[in-house]
């Protein structure tokens, strides 16, 4: 059953965890190295112990197969989930006349009446992205993210390289290669980047007509990210395997730094306590081939029954 590979992890990590401070200043509960199979033919898999977003995935996972980089592609499917790196590049503009936003994301945890401040300046924010394009281009743009690193890779010759179209031609043409990889750590750029790539990588595998892929996640926030992750890359693999006509073997998610933050201990013990429901099926849009025309119309959940979502602070 898929889904209790995901809550083994949970007892997993509520079991053998050690207390490990981290970046963000929350401390986690961690453990280093652990891996998940989902065999992809046995459903969808998403989470039914707590209601996910599906729609936020798709979108998400459309623009990075766009190999779009500014967040006005999300923002028009009401998609939030990046708005506060691009609003991080305008506050600290010299364009921004608005109110002191040093720090906004523990401060508006923590103050209330800075959170309304804050959450006005970022309405503006959102409005003028969707609203001004010339606005977009300077602020909506977030550079180096998955979009740019799958699909436009900077080389030393000034040129770029299509990892993600390289990747589904070599599936196409040499099934067996042991080298269908597509990689978004890129070691020059790290130092710069705010949020370094938390899927350094992941490689496909073709055996029996079906395909597999598995990712390296350096970095898993086991109660908030990981499901999302889960999804994200199934409906990946599901995409390509469409394109190259094979059916969908597994998911392999293999994590480095696997960690609850200390303030989603009772959520990840509440979802503990529930039953799970029957995973839905995937449907994709049978008229489309090729991966690069898929619309957000064209990925649908069939069937997906879930608890209610079970709400957690995110570490920030
Ligand atoms: N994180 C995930 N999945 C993601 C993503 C972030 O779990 O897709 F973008 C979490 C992992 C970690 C934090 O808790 O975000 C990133 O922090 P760090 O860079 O310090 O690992």
């Amino acid at each position: 059953l898929s889904e209790k590979t995901y809550l083994d992890l949970c007892e997993y990590v509520l079991d053998n965890g050690h207390k490990k401070e981290d970046r963000t200043g929350t401390g986690t509960i961690s453990t280093f190295g652990y891996q998940m199979r989902f065999p992809l033919s046995e459903g969808f898999p998403v989470l039914t112990t707590k209601k996910i977003p599906f729609h936020l995935i798709v979108s998400e996972l459309l623009w990075f197969i766009k190999g779009d980089t500014n967040i006005r592609f999300l923002l028009e499917h009401n998609n939030n989930i990046w708005n506060e790196w691009a609003f991080k590049n305008w506050v600290e503009s010299s364009e921004y006349k608005g109110p002191d936003m040093t720090n906004f994301g523990h401060r508006a945890q923590e103050d209330a009446s800075f959170k309304a401040l804050y959450t006005k300046e970022m309405e503006f924010f959102k409005a003028q992205i969707l609203n001004d394009e010339n606005f977009a281009e300077r602020y909506g743009d977030l550079g180096s993210v998955y979009g740019s690193q799958w699909r436009a890779w900077k080389t030393s010759k000034g040129d770029t390289i299509d990892q993600l179209k390289e990747v589904i031609e070599s599936i196409k043409t040499q099934p067996d290669s042991r080298r269908h990889i597509v990689s978004a750590w890129n070691p020059e750029d790290v130092p710069h980047m705010a949020l370094p790539p938390c899927h350094t990588m992941y490689q496909f595998y073709v055996h029996d007509g079906k395909l597999s892929c598995q990712l390296y996640q350096r970095s898993g926030d086991i109660f908030l990210g990981v499901p999302f992750n889960i999804a994200s890359y199934a409906l990946l693999t599901h995409l390509i395997a469409h394109e190259t006509n094979l059916q969908v073997g597994e998911f392999v998610h293999t994590l480095g730094d696997a960690h609850i933050y200390t303030n989603h201990m009772s959520q990840v013990k509440e979802q503990l306590q529930r039953s799970t429901f029957a995973l839905p099926a995937l449907s994709l849009n049978q008229q489309k081939k090729s991966i690069f025309d898929f619309e957000m119309e064209d990925i649908q959940l069939k069937d997906y029954q879930s608890h209610p979502p079970i709400k957690a602070p995110v570490a920030v």
